[in-house]
């Protein structure tokens, strides 16, 4: 296959370990954990994974003869970059624990391991996807693992291949489907291990002892970069607002970070428009004030930043949301065969009036995505709803009435962005190609130490690689019971932006600054070669947080 000259190079890339895992690892148990809330509850539906001690690896000075492992690997969820450097430092782990240890990838997510279909991950395919984006190398799936049926055809094929440990790349859904799928297996005694690594561009899969979920680090670098490009097209014509929305399904962390490396004029945070109880008519006259206050000064141009989950944290819409998906959930062998007619119509009849209310007050398109689109988990598809012109069109709509954007004689032109799949793929930057390796590596340290239902966990992120913290956190340890498709489940609790956290409240000390003046940050392309102040910096959102 033909490969560009920085591919070549690319291939060459060694990705730094910690420390501790460069040769034997010795295992020191922490304490025992419980689960973030609902402890009781969780601790009954998790009896054999419940309460783990948290685990952390140390350099050793004599090493023991490992035996071969046969180890089966899962990438689930969107895309994120790095997924091919945890499956390389898992291969090199396994490797190293013995050189018969055989790795298998079962194909297109979840759903591979439940239809038995996989390939043997050799040293060939390996090298070839070292430090690349994407996840082509088995692909990806969001089939959700659930079912006790779909736990027991996964058994059938890692008996059959002699695969004793799993290890799920994906995010807090996925986790979640780990730490069931643990559970069960290891109340059936079937001595398969499972092991999840943190996965997700949204940034939203975090605690104390997941510092970062991988990928956010090169999406949010790349999408700054052409933020940036953005911002010097617009100051340069001085004609046109740039309403450009970013990925990240819930949390605004994304928003928020490219905002921080950028300096917009103007970035919603969804976390504060829900804390401050914003309806979307308040959300509008925001923006509709800075642009006139803007225009005041001549200047009839800037950036909005928009995380993609907002509507889901409009006060107004969240209630709409909830009520969606508690009658989907209720009724869902009833709409399961209704055309998109029928199925508004049932909608329709049996909203609550406010809901109802809030649903014809959207343009229609929007109004059909809430209604109808859901993933396999559940989640509406905020991806496909077009925050940015409905914004924008409201915005106009109230300029075009206003007195006072008149008097100013303020001009608005509106353009749409939208940057969520140019990122997803993007090859890792050089934080998260070492962190991936680490990570994947990492998880070959937990199959050896025979735990199961843990987590892979890299602290220390905002030291050189080599000072990072190897371990593993139990994953029922950030469980919580959350409504789901009308049903009290356990799953991962997502972080969210914390208001009172160092990103967000460095943000809002200078957001005024930039909403008024223009003060464009342009952080330019991913550097791979070159200084380390330029190459191996770690999201501006992990130093804030961490920076002590
Ligand atoms: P994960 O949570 O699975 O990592 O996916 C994140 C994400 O990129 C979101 O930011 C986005 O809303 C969603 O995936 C899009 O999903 P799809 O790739 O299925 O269109």
């Amino acid at each position: 296959m033909k490969k560009s000259a920085l591919q070549k190079a690319r291939a060459a890339y060694q990705p730094k370990l910690p420390i501790a895992l460069q040769g034997a690892v010795k295992v020191v148990e922490g304490k025992p954990t419980q689960s973030v809330a609902d402890q009781e509850t969780i601790q009954k539906l998790f009896p054999n994974t419940y309460g783990l001690p948290e685990i952390r690896f140390e350099k050793n000075s004599t090493a023991g003869q490992g035996k071969p492992v046969n180890v089966g690997v899962i990438l689930s969820g969107g895309q994120a970059p790095g997924g091919h450097n945890v499956i390389s430092g898992l291969f090199d782990g396994i490797k190293k624990i013995h050189r018969d240890s055989r790795l298998f990838g079962f194909l297109m997510g979840p759903g591979g391991l439940v239809d038995h279909k996989y390939i043997e991950l050799t040293a060939p395919i390996i090298d070839e996807y070292r430090n690349t984006g994407g996840f082509d190398i088995i692909g990806s799936g969001r089939t959700k693992l659930e079912k006790v049926e779909q736990f027991d055809k996964g058994l059938e094929i890692l008996r059959e291949l002699g695969i004793s440990a799993l290890v799920i790349i994906g995010g807090d859904d996925s986790n979640t489907n780990a730490a069931i799928l643990a559970e069960y297996y290891k109340a059936k005694n079937t001595g398969i291990q499972v092991i999840g690594c943190p996965k997700t561009i949204d940034g939203d899969l975090k605690n104390n002892l997941i510092e970062t979920s991988f990928g956010f680090d090169t999406a949010t670098k790349v999408y700054s970069e052409v933020i940036g490009n953005i911002q010097r097209d617009c100051n340069s014509a001085k004609k046109y607002w740039h309403f450009i929305k970013l990925m990240g399904r819930s949390a605004s962390h994304i928003a928020l970070e490219c905002a921080l490396q950028t300096q917009p004029n103007i970035c919603l945070i969804s976390e504060e428009i829900e804390e401050k109880n914003m309806s979307l008519s308040d959300i509008v006259s925001y923006i509709a004030d800075i642009v006139t206050a803007r225009a005041a000064e001549g200047n009839n141009f800037g950036t909005v930043l928009i995380p993609e989950g907002l509507i889901e944290f409009i006060p107004e819409f969240k209630r709409l949301i909830a009520e969606l998906n508690e009658l989907l959930g209720a009724n869902a062998d009833k709409v399961a065969g209704m055309d998109a007619s029928a199925l508004t119509q049932f909608i329709m009849s049996n909203l609550s009036a406010e809901n109802v209310a809030s649903l014809k007050g959207l343009p229609e398109g929007v109004a059909r995505q809430l209604m109808l689109d859901r993933d396999p988990h559940g989640n509406v598809q905020v991806s496909l709803i077009e925050t940015e012109k409905l914004l924008s069109g409201l915005v106009s709509a109230k300029l075009a009435t206003s007195q006072k954007f008149k008097e100013v004689k303020g001009k608005f032109s509106a353009l749409h962005h939208f940057f969520g799949y140019e990122g997803r793929c993007a090859d890792p930057s050089n934080f998260d190609a070492d962190y991936c390796y680490s990570l994947g590596f990492n998880a070959s340290a937990l199959i050896n130490a025979g735990v199961t239902g843990y987590m892979s966990s890299i602290r220390n992120l905002v030291k050189p690689a080599v000072q990072w913290i190897p371990g593993g956190i139990p994953i029922t340890m950030m469980m919580n019971i959350e409504r789901r498709n009308a049903e009290d489940k356990p799953v991962i609790q997502k972080a969210l932006v914390r208001l009172d956290g160092e990103p967000f409240r460095k943000f809002a000390e200078q957001r005024e600054e930039w909403a008024h003046n223009t003060c464009y940050i342009y952080p330019g392309p991913i550097q791979y070669f070159g200084p380390t102040e330029v190459c191996d910096q770690p999201s501006m959102t992990l130093k804030y947080e961490h920076r002590n």
